[in-house]
């Protein structure tokens, strides 16, 4: 190369960089928590990409002491010859910008054979980044500072017998939000990959506080499932499928493995990835999945007259007790995604290689287990029944309430006066009376209120048939407009916030818990999105008395001792017992007013540990209710919504 192509690279590397830390957002998503973990995800993607290429199969990541990271695997070393351009490899590697970056380029990542993509980005947003490559018997070492600036060329450090690479960086404080990591995030992502490459062995350790984890799983997805239902009673052992796909007209192949399990309560869990990347909204290779099921479990009942040839088995009933992990592996050339966040998989290919897959290999595996065959299917013969049976009691209370001139539970909604599905809130209220006050503080426009009575149905104890009876329960499901289940449809949604205000005493908490766990068995898309709430209000109602009486809240006791501590005159201190002995002006100011109001979100962290907690705490230990609140299900503070 001449020396103007020389320097044209040495331009674009140095305004590549410099581009990433301008406009971090376009190249990791964002510069909160979540990007900060994504500067390790794009450096274990390298080194699980070496694995998948062949090559090495333990990947260690340490959290050090002083939140930087450090990622070494045992492949073959980053190739640390000269390039073409007289620049070293290696520097190459970690300075150019790759074209087709997640967020950047027009491409998409995969694993697989794009080595390096994304270590560039990592580099421009550290404040130092130290890559060893272990090749050829030697130790070769570069070092980068203050976002990817080099300090040394490639050097020889020593003499070594192994091969592998190991990459320390340390998150630039000037870009990131916040600069501490997460161990249970990091662990539950390596634990994912873990699941998703066989044998693939991953470790966690934190040199913080010395915690250590390793995760290798011999049989991939299948332990997956086992993992996902530590907490259920499964009704066989996890069935596995794989095979491989010929896209017609080209010589394009999919891979496609599924592992699924039927328990004994109602509840679906399909989770889905496409080149080891959770597709956390489905997509075409979800929808196969769910064709292939209804296909072999309706062949096997016509097959088998179970059922009469003009009937079907719903897809729904089917899936009403599953577990599944689907997992494919496409070329980068059909690789498409869709929606916002991109979390959805897009290829229409991916539907017809999981469905012909599946569809055959079901259909021996049903013929091989009869029995189980036969219990699915009679399963969803009676769940099909339940249904019609509740739409059918539902129908006749209502008209038994017409006939006696009663209310129905529905006609206890306070509806909004606008109809704008993206702003408009929904107040779950316990009892009558705080509904009372809640109709009458409330801004009608968009805020509705349904009073709810007594304690709510206990989800995780009924079955889906007598929950579905419950008027609480099927009101709810009604106000909010999206169905339930499997049917449940976000775009339906009548509600941008659903908003639960209870008491701030034991009962309350435990409508707090019998309502999320609704939410979490009928719902769950609601809470994925966001859109569940926990109103919080005050504790203590703090007066003043001034020469003019000042009223103020307390929301923690922290904070009332404080309110009065400060105070220059003396205070009257009332504890609120329940929302009812707040009127309507109060309740407005306090704990509904989007501008002073601050609500919970309810946010899931980990799937298979918040099922095991309602399942564990909500089938039996009433005690550790609070405990699964507090510690489980995770809550973040969002004020001002
Ligand atoms: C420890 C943290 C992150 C890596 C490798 C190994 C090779 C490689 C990485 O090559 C350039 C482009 C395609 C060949 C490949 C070594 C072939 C032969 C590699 C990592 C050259 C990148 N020998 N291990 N990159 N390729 N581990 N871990 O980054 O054509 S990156």
């Amino acid at each position: 190369m001449d020396k103007n192509t020389y320097n044209d690279e040495s331009i674009t590397v140095l305004e590549g960089l410099e581009h990433v830390r301008k406009r971090p957002g376009m190249y990791i998503g964002s510069t909160d928590e979540r990007g900060l973990h994504h500067l390790v995800w794009e450096i274990v993607d390298n080194s699980i990409d070496e694995a998948l290429a062949g090559f090495g199969k333990e990947i260690i990541v340490t959290i050090n002491e002083d939140n930087s990271i450090t990622v070494e695997d045992n492949g073959r070393g980053v190739p640390c010859g000269m390039h073409k351009t007289g620049k070293n490899t290696m520097e190459i590697i970690y300075t150019k910008l790759n074209a087709g970056g997640k967020f950047g380029g027009n491409g998409y990542k995969t694993s697989g054979g794009l080595h390096g993509v994304g270590a560039s980005v990592v580099n421009a947003l550290s404040s130092y980044m130290d890559v060893t490559s272990y090749r050829d018997g030697k130790i070769h070492k570069i070092h980068f500072e203050d976002g990817g600036k080099k300090v040394s060329q490639v050097e020889v450090v020593g003499d070594t017998r192994k091969t592998g690479t190991t990459v320390t960086f340390k998150p630039d404080p000037m870009v990131f939000t916040t600069t501490v990591y997460h161990f249970d995030t990091i662990k539950t992502r390596l634990r994912e990959s873990a699941f998703l490459i066989k044998n693939l062995k991953m470790t966690l350790k934190d040199k913080r506080t010395k915690k250590e984890e390793s995760f290798v799983y011999e049989h991939g997805i299948s332990e997956y499932v086992t993992f996902l239902d530590q907490a259920k009673k499964p009704i066989h052992p996890v069935a596995y499928f794989e095979g491989v796909y010929n896209v017609p007209d080209s010589s394009d192949q999919i891979e496609v493995e599924v592992a699924l399990q039927f328990i004994d309560q109602y509840s679906e869990t399909i989770v889905s990835f496409v080149n080891n990347v959770k597709t956390g909204d489905g997509g075409s290779h979800e929808t196969g999945f769910k064709a292939a099921l209804t296909k072999a479990f309706n062949d096997y009942a016509h097959n088998n007259k179970l059922i009469k040839l003009n009937q079907t088995l719903e897809g729904t009933d089917l899936r009403a007790a599953i577990t599944a992990v689907v997992s494919v592996r496409i070329g980068e050339k059909l690789l498409e995604f869709e929606g916002q966040t991109k979390g959805k998989l897009g290829t229409p290919q991916a539907k017809n290689a999981v469905d012909t897959v599946l569809t055959e290999k079901l259909g021996f595996y049903l013929m091989e287990n009869k029995e189980l065959a036969e219990i699915i299917i009679k399963k969803a013969i009676k769940e099909a029944e339940a249904r019609a049976a509740a739409r059918k009691a539902r129908e006749q209370a209502r008209m038994d309430k017409k006939d006696k001139g009663e209310k129905n539970i529905s006609d206890k909604l306070s509806p909004t006066s606008e109809k704008n599905k993206d702003i408009n809130e929904l107040y779950l209220v316990e009892g009558d009376s705080a509904g009372g006050s809640a109709k009458l503080g409330r801004d009608r426009r968009f805020q509705a209120i349904l009073p709810l009575r007594g304690k709510v149905l206990n989800t995780e104890k009924a079955n889906a048939e007598s929950a579905l009876k419950n008027e609480e329960i099927a009101t709810m499901i009604y106000t909010i407009g999206a169905d339930y289940g499997s049917n449940f449809d976000l775009k339906k949604c009548n509600y941008k916030k659903i908003i639960i205000m209870t008491d701030a005493d034991d009962d309350g908490a435990h409508i707090q818990v019998l309502l999320l766990t609704f939410f979490f068995k009928y719902m769950k898309p609601l809470i994925d999105d966001g859109r569940v709430y926990i109103a919080k209000p005050p504790l203590f109602k703090i007066t003043k008395l001034g020469k003019k009486e000042e009223i103020l809240y307390a929301y923690t006791n922290e904070e009332k001792d404080r309110i009065v501590n400060e105070s220059k005159c003396q205070t009257k201190i009332q504890r609120y017992k329940g929302l009812g002995e707040m009127n309507a002006d109060q309740l407005w100011d306090t704990t509904m007013n989007p501008e002073t109001r601050t609500l919970i979100k309810v946010k899931i962290d980990d799937l298979s540990e918040a099922e095991q907690r309602v399942e564990i705490l909500m089938g039996n230990d009433s005690n550790r209710r609070r405990d699964w609140l507090e510690n489980h299900v995770s809550f973040t503070l969002e004020e001002d919504m």
